[in-house]
């Protein structure tokens, strides 16, 4: 049995051109580190809003569709402690406190998703992190219900990529 079907990176299950930053075509993330074309894995999450209104299959299913490769899946619910932990690096903000009773106040689905240029592509299925000021088409903009309750998680950098799947996927 074969256990998946090989789509090429970039590219849509129905063939569809992939998005921008696709194996051998250059990204414009500022920083970034990772040679073009070498994969690297992401976290998203679907965050309590998204798995409450059903929406976890439509929202893995983007990523796949845009070629990603889903290599790791759980659901879980946050403790607050745990919750801290994957958000620390906005533990100054005022909206910490309230960002951490929402993302620990019901189940969410953690996935890992793997393919070149991945932390980038993913956030460009997502959409900006206000749902108002998001892409047409994003899941943000599709699904969001506000700024804090906007559906779908992914990790901004490859750095927080790895610290982020240590704290869900446990040490790597
Ligand atoms: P992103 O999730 O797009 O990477 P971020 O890292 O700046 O955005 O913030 C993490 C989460 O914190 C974001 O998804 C929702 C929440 N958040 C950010 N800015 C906020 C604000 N001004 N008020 C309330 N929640 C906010
Ligand atoms: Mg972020």
């Amino acid at each position: 049995m074969t256990p998946y079907r090989d789509v090429p990176s970039g590219a849509g299950l129905d063939g569809r051109a992939g998005l921008r930053g696709e194996a051998g075509v250059p990204s414009e993330q500022p920083g970034r580190t990772t040679e073009v074309g070498v994969s690297v894995r992401t976290v998203v999450l679907v965050k309590p809003d998204g798995v409450e209104r059903g929406l976890t299959g439509v929202c893995l299913a983007a990523f796949e569709e845009a070629g990603l490769r889903l290599v790791g899946l759980k659901m879980l619910t946050l403790s607050p402690e745990t919750a801290r932990e994957f958000y620390r690096t906005h533990r100054d903000e005022p909206f910490f406190d309230g960002l951490v009773a929402y993302v620990s106040s019901g189940p969410v689905v953690a996935a890992l998703f793997d393919g070149p240029d991945a932390v980038r592509r993913v956030r460009e299925v997502i959409g900006a992190t206000d749902p108002a000021q998001a892409a047409p088409g994003t899941l943000r903009a599709l699904y969001g219900l506000s700024v804090q309750r906007n559906t779908v998680h992914g990790s901004d950098g490859e750095e927080s990529a790895r610290q982020e799947e240590a704290v869900l996927f446990g040490p790597c």
